[in-house]
């Protein structure tokens, strides 16, 4: 017997034959915890705590079992019983402790940090429900809780509790451990902190709760972006619980291993993911001053300990707490943090760099670079454009601190795991070092006019499509045609990531085909994507997408060319299918404006082709692969920076001076629109986009329409597809998260 059917016999006393999936799922759960608790953890004198909001780990089983070298075992004892994987994995539900990209990185950098052997523990919040659940009704986004906590989980009670004060109460917190297991088997920990009395009935209508009684509240759901008003002071007590059991536990944990806590920073670092958690500075210090030390040296202690992400320019995302929300919910920190300001205004003359603005803000971001010793972008573009504009006056007072950190993705879960037909084909071809060194894809470049390796490629793409064909169709009742081309944009939904525009893309071959312009072979345009409930613009993106998706499926002229496909409930999971089968990715945010992007890293892994524009990590993919393998258009970052200092842009223009353009957007509000849509929805996008249309998509839609037509066209001669979608692959052992951890190592961390 092997180790399945040994854990299957012990838990339900009888054989694989008799049992269900959920039996399964349960025996193989409880036999990866155990595998992963018997592994050593990485150790160290000094330990990296990366604290976060966010940890969209995703599904763990089979990620696990690859991960402990167990996978092809239990796949193989299965099949010996009529049962593959992918059925067990259907039954996990999937933990969406996340938004998006900033939550699936720190997951990414935990399987990294876990496969180097480096010492460092994730901390966040163990919320009850994670990201809402998105249910499409009437061509509208609605929400549901979205519950993973079963009777069973990843998740280890632990006995570490803190007593967490907040103004007029206390709570008694506890640390829930789930295994973090790196390749070939180190471990280390993700601790997620609860309070016991949390009242899962709480929950309303829809993803609406009670949000005053906090004892009973503080960890039931993730935030869903920082639209949503009224829950914003439960959001600064959640952040507040975070660092300060963080701070506890590293300062124990930092004392257990030897330190006298004058020498902290040889013992810990601790960083921090964008601005949620940075009231871990204040707190350290307080912390530090009740155990006798004195201010000026806690906060240098503090200042070598805390090292800063950014991973925004959008300043209404970066974070900005009303001191009278602290006075409520921390009073403890205000004269900690008015210390820290005062010292701040005394050295610099100069409001810009304060902490504290002129309406009683604290400036969350500000406090972390005054008080922290390094400052770090996610890529190359990102991080020049926080030294030279966005925080060039705090660039000007410390460019010692800031560096760059190019994002990454763990090969783990965006290849071996979630695209096996392609791992194979690497093997076979060079080897499975790639598994561990990324950057021996390289070697795949030699095959680059070998015909009958492209022929392999090719063959791969398309039976990931026809997986994905028949998944959707099973889950989602979704119809595609798998011999069409699969051009995909997955990623939250905003306006800046410009979703629009595709949609505009869209409305324009739909009258393209209606005038007999017919493409050469059928499209398929697949969005997923959830919006911020409180986002009114995003919802009305998300309604018109579905309109058109309607539409189009309904027009015998058009569907045989064009169909348009929005998942739902876009997440983790669905990523995981939607990559490996993708011909063209879409990474067309506003240059300038999205930070990084990962989903585009992951896509080049599986030999999908951007089209995209000069932003985020899409300069360096575009670097790396040549002007042959990725079709870039639109303004340049500097050009769209300029725009918004001389606010020239006016959307009416394009408008009015573009026929293609007018014809796309008065779409929007036409009876065809009108007849599966609301008027209401339509008619505030359709205003917002000629009257303001911040995110520019009008100036960029013509370059935009020409680039993504050329590639469709390009798209037939399938050998020199082939070969872009090789050499990309080749080129993706750089966006390895094992490369952005060993960087962020090397230069922050010093572990
Ligand atoms: C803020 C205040 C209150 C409530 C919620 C929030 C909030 C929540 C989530 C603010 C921001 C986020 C998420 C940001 C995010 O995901 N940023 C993305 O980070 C990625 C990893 O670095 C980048 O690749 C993306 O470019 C960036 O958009």
């Amino acid at each position: 017997m092997n180790a399945l059917e040994v854990k299957i016999k012990d838990t339900f006393g009888t054989d694989l034959a008799h049992v269900s999936n959920e039996q399964i799922y349960v025996a193989l759960l409880q036999m990866v915890k155990e595998e992963a608790s018997k592994k050593v953890s990485n150790e160290g004198k000094k330990k990296l705590y990366y604290i976060s909001a966010e940890f969209l780990i995703g599904k763990l089983l089979s990620n696990n079992l690859i991960n402990l070298g167990l996978y092809d075992e239990v796949e193989t004892c299965l099949q010996q019983y009529g049962k593959s994987m992918a059925q067990i994995e259907e039954i996990e539900p999937e933990p969406s402790l996340g938004n998006g990209g900033l939550g699936r990185l720190a997951a990414c950098f935990l399987d990294s940090i876990a496969t180097l052997g480096l010492n460092g523990d994730g901390v966040g919040l163990n919320y009850h429900f994670g990201l809402f659940r998105q249910v499409f009704r009437d061509n509208l986004q609605t929400e549901t809780p979205n519950p993973w906590m079963e009777e069973t989980s990843w998740l280890t009670k632990t006995d570490t509790t803190y007593r967490v004060d907040f103004g007029g109460m206390s709570l008694t917190s506890r640390m829930y451990d789930i295994d973090v297991v790196g390749y070939e088997g180190r471990t280390t920990k993700l601790h997620l902190f609860d309070v016991d009395t949390i009242d899962e009935t709480l929950v309303g209508d829809g993803i609406s709760f009670d949000k005053e009684d906090i004892a009973k509240n503080l960890t039931l759901f993730l935030y869903p972006d920082d639209s949503d008003e009224a829950g914003r002071i439960l959001r600064v007590y959640q952040q507040y619980f975070m660092v300060s059991n963080a701070a506890h536990l590293i300062l124990d944990e930092a004392v257990a291993r030897g330190s006298n806590l004058h020498d902290l920073a040889d013992y810990a670092t601790v960083q921090i993911n964008d601005t949620h958690p940075s009231m871990v500075i204040p707190e350290l210090i307080r912390l530090l001053l009740q155990r006798g030390i004195q201010m000026d040296e806690a906060i240098t202690i503090v200042t070598n300990t805390c090292a800063y992400t950014n991973h925004t320019i959008l300043a209404e995302a970066l974070e900005k707490w009303p001191s009278h929300y602290l006075q409520k919910a921390v009073p403890q920190l205000l004269p900690i943090i008015y210390e820290l300001n005062n010292r701040v205004n005394d050295k610099f003359h100069d409001k810009s760099v304060a902490i504290i603005d002129d309406e009683n803000r604290v400036h969350m971001a500000h406090m972390d670079i005054h008080y922290g010793y390094s400052v770090n972008g996610v890529a190359y573009l990102h991080t020049e454009i926080l030294k030279n504009s966005e925080l060039n006056n705090f660039y000007q007072i410390y460019p010692e601190k800031f560096n760059n950190k190019t994002n990454g993705i763990t090969f783990r879960r965006w290849l071996l795991h979630c695209n096996h037909p392609l791992a194979n084909l690497l093997t076979e071809l060079i080897g499975d070092g790639y598994k561990k060194d990324a950057t021996e894809l390289e070697r795949l470049a030699q095959f680059a006019d070998d015909s009958c390796v492209l022929e392999k490629l090719l063959a791969v793409k398309n039976e990931k499509k026809r997986e994905l064909a028949v998944y959707l169709k099973n889950t989602q009742n979704i119809d595609i045609n798998p011999d069409s081309i699969f051009d995909i944009q997955i990623k939250r939904l905003h306006e800046y990531k410009r979703q629009q525009m595709n949609a505009l893309y869209v409305i324009d071959k739909y009258f393209e085909i209606k005038e007999g312009k017919l493409p050469q072979r059928p499209i398929t345009v697949i969005f997923g994507a959830k919006a911020a409930p409180a986002y009114t613009i995003a919802k009305d993106i998300i309604h018109v997408i579905l309109c058109l998706q309607e539409i189009i499926a309904n027009d015998p002229e058009v569907s045989p060319y064009l169909s348009v496909v929005m998942v739902e409930n876009y997440n983790v999971t669905l990523a995981e299918k939607l990559i490996p089968a993708a011909d063209i990715h879409e990474q067309i945010s506003l240059a300038s404006k999205e930070a990084s992007g990962t989903s585009n890293m992951k896509f080049m892994l599986n030999g999908a082709v951007a089209i995209g524009t000069e932003d985020g990590a899409n300069v360096e993919m575009h670097q790396f692969v040549g002007d042959d393998n990725i079709y870039i258009f639109g303004e340049s970052s500097d050009d769209v920076i300029a725009h918004y200092e001389k606010a020239d842009y006016v959307s009416r223009d394009y408008y009015e001076q573009d026929p293609t353009i007018k014809r796309a957007v008065d779409f929007l509000v036409s009876d065809t629109m009108m007849a599966v849509g609301q008027r209401e929805n339509l008619e505030r996008l359709y205003h917002e986009l000629l009257n303001k249309d911040w995110f520019m998509t009008l100036p960029d839609f013509e370059d935009y329409k020409a680039t993504r037509n050329q590639m469709y066209a390009d798209y037939e001669d399938r050998m020199a597809w082939a070969k872009k979608m090789l050499i990309n692959i080749s080129q993706a052992g750089f966006f390895s998260s094992d490369r952005t951890i060993a960087q962020y190592n090397e230069d922050i961390w010093h572990l």
